[in-house]
């Protein structure tokens, strides 16, 4: 399948690294900063909600365990606030000096936990992706995927867990389907990488993932 070729200045790529919890994706960021300065790629790393002041204030709102119910729509907008401050502030400034933005989870994550997880579909989610983003979406989004119960396993052996983690294991199934399911549709941006082997076994299809999207650069 051919992939997507980069619409931003100077070849620098947006990449996003997706998955349910526990699936390694801040291991694996280590590993893709690691492989990107071995090659003098010049490259920010950061992470959603979150990223700017602000929207990390709105990270610890989003994911602080809470006795009163967090309406569904409110999480939506304030992802969706958090994204707005951080791809004007930082995404995109990066991109235009020709820097790589190495991002751990964006909008495919909404789709995933607000649409599959919450139940809440996907309609609304596109309207608002139109709306925050224009036409602006990752280069290339690569999906860490395993089974949830081993992720959750993962997850659970860091101790405290925030306000999603404390979900029954239904919602992780339902996020993990959601996933998947866009990795089918939207093939062009997808990358998929089975996150249950070894860590060393995960990292050499990360590696060989990330040399195919280099040399798709235009
Ligand atoms: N969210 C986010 C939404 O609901 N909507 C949105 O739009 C967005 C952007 C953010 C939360 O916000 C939600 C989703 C999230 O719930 P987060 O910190 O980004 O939170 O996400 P988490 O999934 O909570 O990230 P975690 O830090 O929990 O998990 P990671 O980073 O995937 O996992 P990691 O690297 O910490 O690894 C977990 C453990 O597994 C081990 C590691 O050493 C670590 O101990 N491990 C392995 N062990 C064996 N074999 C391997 N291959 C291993 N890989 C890692």
């Amino acid at each position: 399948m051919q992939k997507k070729k980069s619409s931003n200045l100077n070849n620098a790529r947006f990449l996003t690294v997706e998955g349910v919890e526990g699936v390694g994706k801040t291991t694996n960021i280590i590993f893709i900063s690691e492989w990107l300065e071995g090659r003098g790629i010049p490259y920010i790393h950061t992470r959603e909600p979150g990223g700017t002041p602000l929207a990390e204030e709105l990270r610890s709102l989003l994911l602080s365990p809470r006795d009163e119910q967090v309406d569904a729509t409110a999480e939506l907008l304030l992802m969706f606030a958090a994204r707005a401050q951080h791809i004007e502030q930082v995404i995109k400034p990066a991109l235009a000096k020709g820097v790589w933005v190495l991002c751990d989870r964006f909008t495919d994550a909404t789709y995933a936990y607000q649409g599959g997880g919450r139940n809440m579909g996907f309609e609304k989610i596109e309207q608002l992706e139109n709306f925050v983003q224009g036409d602006f979406r990752p280069d290339a989004v690569i999906l860490l995927d395993l089974p949830v119960a081993v992720g959750l396993a993962r997850a659970a052996k860091r101790g405290t867990l925030d306000r999603f983690e404390r979900e029954a294991e239904g919602f992780f199934h339902r996020v993990r389907d959601a996933y998947l399911n866009r990795a089918k549709e939207k093939p062009s941006r997808y990358w998929l990488v089975d996150a249950e082997p070894p860590l060393e076994q995960v990292q050499v299809q990360i590696s060989e993932t990330l040399q195919r999207i280099l040399a798709e650069q235009v």
